[in-house]
């Protein structure tokens, strides 16, 4: 046994090391390298009071900071937030999405460029093998703590511009993508009425006929093969004529012609912010006077610009306003 007085050997070049040699190495304050740790910056396992670090890993650290700073330290968020959500690190998750707030992201920017990401980033894992349900289960409990948090960010003063009815219908289990469309929408002075996932038929109809000044109603499909679950729920608001525009969206519904395929008046376009500029353009000013199909036809090019402009494998502007309104 070493004497008290006797510095501890020095641990081989690829033993793991503790959180105080860590800060030492890298010249950080020791609560800094620990809070490399907590946001997942710095992988680290811990074994009973004290966390262990592969020294390889310092130099991983040290080097994106090196190439590029500002731009790599916002893009790397994404992957420190999928990996603090799989490993169901609430608290970890919730310091990568404050840090990027304090790092001056508007909490639009964190669901749409952040979170939205991450979730993404969550469905490849789990599609990959490398995450397992459990996994995305504890990412989606943490994504609805986190929007928890958040939502209150978004809440408006004053007049609103209308109310919005959104859910998804009757089979689909995803309600994260809803509940995100719902802030953001909110953050722009709607009312909002999210119906969740899983929402009957009927419900549509009875939650959009007593909505007061209704904008739209937006059914949101996020899981494959619920096309007749889409149809019932437009055939329901037809039945009780609801005026207001039906609009279709999530990432299941891929274009105008899919989304009047189903009966609704028009698509919200491919994302977040294409659904915005959509409802948007719905509560303009001449809004009011305008019939549904007049509605139906301006989202529907706000949709192909947005199309257009999302680019890439996206469907194009021409499918976006093929068709009549
Ligand atoms: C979390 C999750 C779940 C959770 C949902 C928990 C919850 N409370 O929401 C659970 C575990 C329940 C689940 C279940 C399933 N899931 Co899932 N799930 C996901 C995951 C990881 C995240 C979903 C999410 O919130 N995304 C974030 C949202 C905001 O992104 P987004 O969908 O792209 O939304 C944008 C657009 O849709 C757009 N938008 C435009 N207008 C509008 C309007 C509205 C109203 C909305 C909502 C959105 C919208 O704006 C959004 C923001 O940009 C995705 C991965 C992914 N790529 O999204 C898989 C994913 C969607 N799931 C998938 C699958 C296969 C399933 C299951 C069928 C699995 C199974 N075998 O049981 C079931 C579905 C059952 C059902 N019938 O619904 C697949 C779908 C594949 C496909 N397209 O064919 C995905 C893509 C995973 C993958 N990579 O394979 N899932």
């Amino acid at each position: 046994m070493p004497s008290s007085t006797t510095p501890p050997p020095a641990p081989g070049a690829s033993e793991p090391i503790s959180l105080r040699e860590t800060a030492r190495r890298l010249g950080v304050h020791y609560m800094t390298a620990y809070r490399y740790v907590r946001t997942g910056r710095l992988p680290a396992r811990q074994v009973g009071q004290e966390w262990l670090i592969d020294p390889a890993d310092l130099a991983r650290l040290r080097e994106p900071a090196a190439a590029e700073p500002g731009r790599r330290a916002r893009r790397d968020r994404v992957p420190i937030l999928i990996d603090r959500m799989t490993a169901g690190d609430e608290a970890g998750a919730w310091r990568v999405i404050d840090e990027a707030l304090t790092g001056g992201q508007d909490a639009t920017g964190v669901y749409l460029d952040l979170l939205v990401p991450a979730l993404r980033g969550v469905g490849e894992a789990w599609a990959a093998g490398s995450v397992s349900v459990a996994g995305e289960h504890r990412a989606s409990a943490i994504a609805q703590r986190i929007i928890g948090r958040l939502g209150p960010r978004f809440a408006r003063r004053g007049r609103k511009r209308g109310t919005v009815v959104l859910g998804g219908p009757a089979g689909e289990q995803h309600s994260l993508p809803g509940a995100l469309i719902s802030d953001l929408l909110r953050g722009r002075g709607f009312d909002v009425i999210d119906l969740g996932a899983n929402t009957p038929a009927g419900s549509f109809a009875e939650t959009a006929g007593q909505a007061g000044q209704l904008v739209a109603v937006i059914i949101g499909v996020t899981a494959p093969g619920l096309d007749d679950s889409v149809r019932a729920a437009v055939a329901a608001l037809r039945a009780a004529a609801v005026s207001a525009p039906v609009l279709a969206g999530g990432a299941a519904v891929t274009s105008t012609e899919h989304a009047r395929a189903l009966g609704a008046d028009a698509w919200t376009g491919p994302d977040g912010r294409a659904a915005l500029a959509t409802v948007d353009r719905l509560a303009g000013p001449r809004a009011a006077t305008r019939t549904t199909a007049q509605a139906a036809q301006s989202a529907t090019q706000s949709a192909a610009q947005s199309a257009a402009r999302a680019g890439g494998d996206r469907p194009s502007a021409t499918d976006a306003v093929s068709g009549p309104a």
